[in-house]
């Protein structure tokens, strides 16, 4: 609304005229409000045309813009933002190019069933359908759906208000997912009555309402439990996503299950728990004759729950999941038990009384003589000082530390860096652990981080391959900006896996997988005013970490890495196997 020069006569009038008009809102207005009505306070994005106008009103209205250097990362931070507060992370990006970035985040979201919302700014439909060529043209709604849960425009500012619920529920009910949501810039300066527009506005009731079993489901269930003679749990992020900690703790207690958390399940329970059968997984995979899944999909992470890893004993599985079609999606599942995993939890433990038959100790004693002969034998290898550093004795140092810092967040990824880490830093509490999930996927980890670090208030640690460190990083300066206290330990090894390979023409161009050798990424983050160590051993590693945490600032460690120690794909080999043929 302009402000106008009037002289002191008109004053009265205009005033008067004002009094008696109705006030206008406009579309930028209810976004925001409507946003803020629904308790969204946080946005992830990147400002050009219209979003910079939103960015800055959000802000002068109190919301938080974080403002990243790239789309994608913007999304990322919003998805884990929603995977760690069971509301909808949110990230604006403008159209076409701005929104195409931002897409990899949103697909990455849904796959993880990670609640978030990408809202984008677009161009008018009226030239974008007839192909009129307008800047940064594109049918971003079409281009999104096969990414999404679900996709929606909004076209008149009185349905802003509705958009957004519905973005909002689409996004955490049921299996949660990404939702896209079109905005043309035209929608957002559309101005009507205040008023109305207020009563437009909706709170969303009970976004993600309880999803309660039925009682037969559950009866199967414990029917196929009990009949059990070597019993599994198996807990995924969903299990961890549900905040049911303390009733997914009892389940396992109660029940005296060995259990194996997938690797965002980590902290759910600690990892050092007793009944943990991480350090014999393997061995439980294979011999386990009832499965009890809850919040984990057989895909290729538990290899479609069949073959070698699971070995030739037959399989009963029992699957907690909120999504019915979930369901034998891979192999035959015995007990489908359908709902939200705090209701499924729950229906489960009351049949899980003094007479459940516990699981023999014939069972779980030959689970602790897996469990502490490779422990030892990882002992063993962790003990290792070899020079220069490898995955192993780096991760000893950090695992060390971090352990003296359960509240701590950790971001990981890269092949070996991840697959190493993944199994030797143990996790204490629940959603404290985000990594590349389901995809596999490199250039989460600045993102992660930051929406981490903005989400929780607390520390991260961001464990990062050198390769997988590149996708993202110049968020360095959004974390620096921010002065938000992420410590990146870079794992370099001058390249991607690894860093020996040779052009094998002997041509001037180094092999694929090779980066520059001896790269200073601890000088990335100087340049933007935070603190850089180049770290050479275990003990440089230590006191660089001990000293980052504590200074609460950004930092980044090189942590310079044996280049041979690494193998290529970490250890998906079983997915590679032309290379393994090529190395032959
Ligand atoms: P992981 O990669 O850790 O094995 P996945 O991402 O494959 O885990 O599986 C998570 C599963 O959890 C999905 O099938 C999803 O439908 C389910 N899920 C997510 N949230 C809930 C919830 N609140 N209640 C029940 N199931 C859920
Ligand atoms: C978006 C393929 C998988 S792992 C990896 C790549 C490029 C990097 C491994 O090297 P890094 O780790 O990070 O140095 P390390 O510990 O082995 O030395 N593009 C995307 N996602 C994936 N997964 C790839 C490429 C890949």
């Amino acid at each position: 609304m302009a402000e106008v020069l009037i002289t002191p006569q008109t004053a009265t009038a205009a005033e008067t005229a004002k009094r008696e008009a109705p006030e206008t809102t406009d579309g930028f207005h209810l976004v925001i409000d409507a946003l803020k009505l629904n308790d969204l306070h946080t946005i992830f994005g990147l400002v050009g045309i219209p979003i910079t106008d939103l960015a800055r009103l959000a802000q002068a209205e109190g919301m938080r813009f974080i403002g990243f250097r790239h789309e994608q990362h913007a999304g990322n931070a919003a998805a884990i933002a929603g995977y760690m507060t069971q509301k909808p992370g949110i990230c604006m990006t403008v159209s076409a190019p701005g929104f195409l970035n931002g897409l990899t985040a949103l697909a990455n979201a849904t796959t993880n069933c990670f609640p978030m919302i990408l809202i984008s700014g677009s161009s008018e439909r009226e030239i974008v359908d007839l192909q009129q060529g307008d800047y940064e043209e594109m049918d971003q709604l079409n281009a999104a759906k096969p990414y999404a849960k679900a996709a929606y425009r909004v076209l008149h500012a009185e349905d802003i208000g509705i958009g957004i619920a519905r973005a909002i529920r689409a996004a955490v009910s049921g299996r949660p997912g990404g939702v896209y949501l079109d905005l043309p810039a035209k929608l957002l300066s559309q101005t009507i009555d205040a008023v109305k527009g207020k009563q437009s506005l909706v709170r969303v009731v009970d976004a993600a309402p309880r999803q309660i079993p039925a009682p037969e489901s559950i009866k199967r269930a414990l029917d196929v439990l009990k009949s059990a003679k070597r019993p599994l749990i198996l807990l995924g992020k969903g299990a961890a996503y549900a905040q049911a900690d303390a009733q997914i703790r009892e389940l396992v207690e109660k029940s005296g299950i060995p259990y194996l958390p997938m690797s965002m399940a980590k902290g759910l329970l600690p990892d050092t728990h007793e009944q943990s059968a991480s350090a014999a997984r393997s061995f439980v995979l294979q011999e386990a004759d009832v499965v009890l899944l809850i919040g984990a999909r057989l895909n290729w992470l538990l290899s479609h729950g069949k073959g070698k890893t699971w070995g030739a004993a037959p399989k009963q599985f029992i699957q907690v999941d909120i999504a019915p079609t979930e369901i034998d999606s891979n192999v035959a599942i015995a007990a489908p038990v359908i709902g939200d995993i705090g209701s499924c939890v729950s229906a489960l433990l009351g049949g899980i009384d003094a007479s459940f038959p516990k699981p023999s100790t014939e069972w779980t004693g030959a689970i602790s003589e897996r469990k502490n002969k490779n422990l030892e034998k990882m002992a063993a290898t962790l003990a290792k000082n070899p020079s220069p550093m490898n995955f192993h004795s780096a991760l000893r140092a950090i695992r060390d530390v971090l352990k003296t810092r359960p509240d701590i967040n950790v971001v990981n990824e890269g092949a070996n860096t991840l697959d190493y880490a993944r199994s030797i830093i143990d996790m204490y509490e629940p959603r404290k652990r985000f990594d590349s999930g389901t995809w596999g996927i490199m250039g989460i980890g600045m993102g992660f981080a930051i929406g981490a670090a903005v989400t929780s208030g607390k520390p991260v640690v961001a464990i990062e391959g050198d390769s997988a460190f590149g996708f993202s990083g110049m968020e360095l300066e959004t974390i620096c900006r921010y002065d938000l206290p992420v410590c990146t330990i870079v794992f370099n090894n001058n390249g991607v896996y690894r860093g020996t390979d040779v052009n094998p023409t002997g041509g001037k161009d180094v092999a694929p997988t090779v980066f520059v050798k001896g790269a200073r990424y601890d000088k990335m983050i100087e340049a933007f005013g935070g603190i850089g160590y180049n770290v050479t051993t275990p003990e440089e590693l230590t006191k660089a970490l001990q000293e980052s945490i504590a200074s609460g600032k950004p930092t980044l460690i090189n942590a310079v890495i044996d280049e041979a120690a690494g193998t290529e794909s970490g250890r998906l080999t079983n997915l590679n196997p032309q290379s393994a043929a090529m190395k032959k």
